[in-house]
């Protein structure tokens, strides 16, 4: 058993944390010191409920025994091997076990560490197989308002969440964006998928117009998007924007960071909405969270486009000294094995109703504006204090944490997404201590 103590640095300072108000933290610090399933540990020795799954991250829970196992046995045997030009078979194992859980079609995995380089890869991706196809005057990328696809400069220039973006100069020329589908007028309290707002996927017949379609290589969404706030695509959305990327030769790229790996009860939200991309992004659940690892899955079709020219040439001039390392593939491969014997992939489609009825049970609750859901993600929107953007949302953060509850803001949003072993028992203190949190809130 960890001693909480001894863990507790003494200077703060010198780490310079991400995402995080430093200042206001190293004045009163929060640390988790151990996790077991759905719960962290302090370091004052306190039980935290994880009602985010650290960050959207730890599908299966904490420290489950198989992805452990495997880590610590995948270091003793094979530490690291060179990611080029050389191979290892636990990484060929994990891409086969991927394609099989992957929606059709999707035969093919290009690793990376994370979600943000993901997306570099699958914007570099979708550029290269145009050239390579002849069509290299197809180099526009299509994002969305608020959109989020990691921090790098690629996922920066077609994210749409403005505080990300502004203080970085011209980014990526040749974006242009999608209008975001929050609309909290007519959409407020929806359970799972919104009535109004399909008809914003036509925006990209305007912006075809404007650019001609022989100069877009992608459009990259989320089928569901997460960071800003959990927006969930209005009833016919995502097959609109399929059906025009279809008709113009542009590739659709699913961002799955966060709904991949069993979010909504289906293992991709590419299964769960029926609509198939070229190209799909994941990382996050790929690993249970607990080693840094992503995967870029595209159509044989594109994969095969590259595979042209002299075989001793090199295809793709893409890749990462850790791209399918021994350690990450074998976190990987146990978790996918402890998503199969737990039936997690699917686990969040038995629980969904349960947690429909409780999140919008808050609907009443003070300063709530919004309540919605889908799958295992919910998100509750508050009035924002005049003048005080996020002060609101944050101070819920706070007092939830200090409550036993570890919730996440965005904005004046609280977002939720337990991991996927939650129970309705969970479930019903969740809602029980935002509740309270909420009414104890100026
Ligand atoms: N795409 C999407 C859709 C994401 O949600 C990334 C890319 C980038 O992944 P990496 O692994 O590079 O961080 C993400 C990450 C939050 C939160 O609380 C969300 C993310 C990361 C941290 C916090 O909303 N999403």
């Amino acid at each position: 058993m960890t001693n909480p103590t001894s863990v507790t640095p003494n200077d703060l300072s010198a780490f310079w944390m991400p995402f995080s108000a430093n200042r206001q933290f190293k004045k009163n610090p929060r640390m988790f010191v151990a996790a077991k399933d759905m719960h962290f540990t302090t370091s004052d020795g306190r039980q935290v409920l994880d009602a985010t799954s650290g960050l959207w991250c730890v599908n299966a829970g904490h420290c489950r025994p198989r992805i452990t196992e495997a880590i610590q046995k995948q270091a003793a045997e094979l530490d690291y091997a060179p990611a080029f030009q050389i191979g290892h078979p636990k990484v060929f194992e994990l891409a086969n076990r991927l394609v099989d859980i992957a929606p059709e079609g999707m035969d093919h995995v290009f690793f990376t560490n994370s979600g943000s380089e993901s997306v570099e890869t699958a914007l570099k991706i979708a550029l290269a197989y145009h050239r390579v196809k002849g069509e290299g005057s197809r180099f526009r990328l299509i994002g969305r308002e608020r959109g989020y696809h990691g921090v790098n400069f690629g996922g920066i220039s077609v994210g749409g969440i403005v505080p990300n973006r502004k203080m970085f100069g011209t980014l990526l020329t040749g974006v242009d964006h999608l209008p975001h589908t929050h609309l909290i007028d007519k959409n407020a309290f929806t359970r799972g998928e919104p009535e109004h707002g399909a008809e914003l996927a036509n925006e990209l017949e305007r912006i075809v117009g404007l650019h001609d379609a022989s100069t877009i290589a992608a459009v990259i969404v989320e089928p569901v998007a997460g960071s800003t706030g959990v927006l969930i695509p209005p009833k016919g959305y995502l097959q609109k924007l399929r059906d025009i990327c279809t008709k113009y030769g542009i590739l659709l790229i699913f961002d799955e960071v966060i709904t991949g790996y069993g979010r909504l009860g289906t293992p991709f939200a590419s299964d769960y909405y029926g609509i198939i991309p070229d190209i799909m992004v994941t990382a996050k659940g790929l690993t249970n969270g607990v080693i840094p690892m992503g995967a870029v899955f595209v159509k044989s079709e594109i994969h095969d486009a590259f595979m042209t020219g002299p075989e001793h040439l090199i295809e793709f001039m893409h890749g990462y000294t850790y791209s399918g390392n021994p350690m990450a593939a074998a976190a990987a491969l146990g978790t996918l094995e402890t998503y199969k014997e737990d039936g997690l992939l699917t686990r969040a489609a038995e629980m969904a109703p349960y947690w429909e009825d409780a999140l919008h049970s808050l609907s009443g609750a003070r300063h709530v504006i919004d309540v919605r859901n889908i799958g295992l993600i919910g998100a509750i929107e508050l009035d924002p204090i005049a003048g005080e953007p996020t002060k609101r949302a944050f101070s819920a953060f706070v007092k939830a944490f200090e409550a036993g509850l570890l919730i996440r803001t965005t904005g004046d949003i609280i977002a939720l997404s337990p991991p996927l072993i939650v129970s309705r028992g969970d479930i019903d203190e969740i809602v029980a201590t935002i509740g309270d949190v909420l009414n104890s809130l100026e």
